[in-house]
This record gives structure tokens, sequence and C-alpha cells, in this order.
């Protein structure tokens, strides 16, 4: 069974927790603290040497890294991966914009909010935080005034990718209500079947 080391309020890990479940493949969750460090370990360095969750087990000693990699890898040959070959490159189009121009900024404001102090220095960064994450939600909106989902009009991994920081931006300080077309969006990605919400963990068997 695939094994995935994940922490329950991590967006990125979600990512994968989502698609996993949508997909009806079974996995066993391990949480890993990522505020206690416990993804700095020697043991969980040899499985993700950049040390962060999302890492997937895909046999054993078999790791994949990086929340973005870990759904292509899960859904290609599924409904949730695109056809055609410029539909294909527009869902890492989407999800490179997702892990460059939204997620340091979104979810890094949600973190700081969530875990750290805010010093004036911090203050000051997540003040530029707030501008570039409210700039990605500006293209986000502009791109779905007209779409039903992010790629060709079908739910795909470039949906889930930019759902789960997008649906939690409240909690680092972003309003949506100036969004209605992302708001639209994120009632049609929580209609989608089997769908679970970020503090789902699959019940041991
Ligand atoms: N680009 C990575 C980012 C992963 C990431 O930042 N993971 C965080 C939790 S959201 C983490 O594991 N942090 C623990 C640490 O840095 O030690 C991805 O998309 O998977």
């Amino acid at each position: 069974m695939l094994r995935l080391y994940d922490y329950l309020p991590s967006g990125n890990g979600y990512k994968v927790r989502l698609l996993l479940t949508q997909l009806g493949i079974p996995f066993e969750l391990v949480e890993v603290d990522i505020i206690k460090g416990l993804t700095r370990t020697p043991e969980f360095l040899a499985k993700n040497p950049n040390g962060r969750i999302p890492t997937l087990e895909l046999e054993p000693g078999v790791f994949l890294s990086e929340s973005n990699a870990i759904l292509y890898y899960l859904a290609e040959g599924t409904s949730c991966f695109p056809t055609t070959r410029l539909d294909r490159a527009r869902v890492l189009q989407w999800m490179c914009f997702e892990q460059y121009s939204h997620e340091p900024n979104i979810a890094t404001a949600r973190f700081w909010i969530q875990h750290l102090e805010l010093t004036a220095e911090r203050r000051a960064a997540l003040e530029q935080k707030r501008v570039l994450g409210y700039a990605a939600l500006g293209v986000m909106e502009g791109h779905l005034q007209s779409r039903t989902f992010f790629v060709g009009e079908r739910y795909s991994i470039a949906d889930i990718a930019l759902y789960a920081y997008t649906h939690v931006a409240d909690e680092g300080g972003f309003e949506l209500s100036p969004y209605p077309a992302i708001r639209a969006w994120l009632d049609r990605v929580r209609e989608q079947p089997r769908h679970v919400p970020i503090t789902y963990r699959p019940s041991r068997k």
C-alpha cells in the first residue's frame, strides 16, 4: 500500500490526500509533525533530502516528493489528467504558477500567522506577501471569469493544486469577497465526487 508522509494542516499534503481519496486509492498516512522539526531528522532526510512533506513512498524504499510532482504521477491515465499535449502543458503551467506566485505568498502568510511571532521585520515581509498573493488571486480571477475549471473545462490536478491554499487563504489574511469567480470555482471543486476537507485522515484498517 502507498504510504504518505504528511502533516494535516499542510495544503501541500492535502493536495495528495484529496487526489488519492478521489481516485479511490488506499493509502497509509504517516503524520510527521513539522513544527517539532521531525522532517529534519536523519531518518526523514533519507526519504526526502529536502526535509519536507508531502513525501509518498510508492514501494518500500522508493520515495517521491514535491506535491505537484506527486499529483502528476498519480493522475496520469485518470479523469484528472488531460489527454491533449497542450492541456498537459497547461496543467504544468498552472502548477508552476501555484508554486512560484501563489503558494510562497498565500501559504507562507498563513504559516507565519499561525505559527510564528510577528516581529516588525516579519510584518513588513508579510505586507509584501500580501501584495504578491493578491496579484496571484487577480490572475486566477481573470482566468476563471470565463471558465469552469483551470484547464480544458474539466476538473484536473491543476484545480487540486490551486484549491489547496486558496480555500484557506482567509487564514493567511486574504479576503476572497472581491473574487466572485474564484469563490464560484471553490464551490465547484467542493462539489466534486469524493471531495474531503483539509483535515481528512483515512481511517486505519
Ligand atoms: N514545494 C514543496 C513544498 C513542501 C513544503 O513546504 N512542505 C512543508 C509543509 S507545507 C514542510 O514540510 N515543512 C517542514 C520543513 O520545512 O521542515 C511541495 O509542493 O511539496
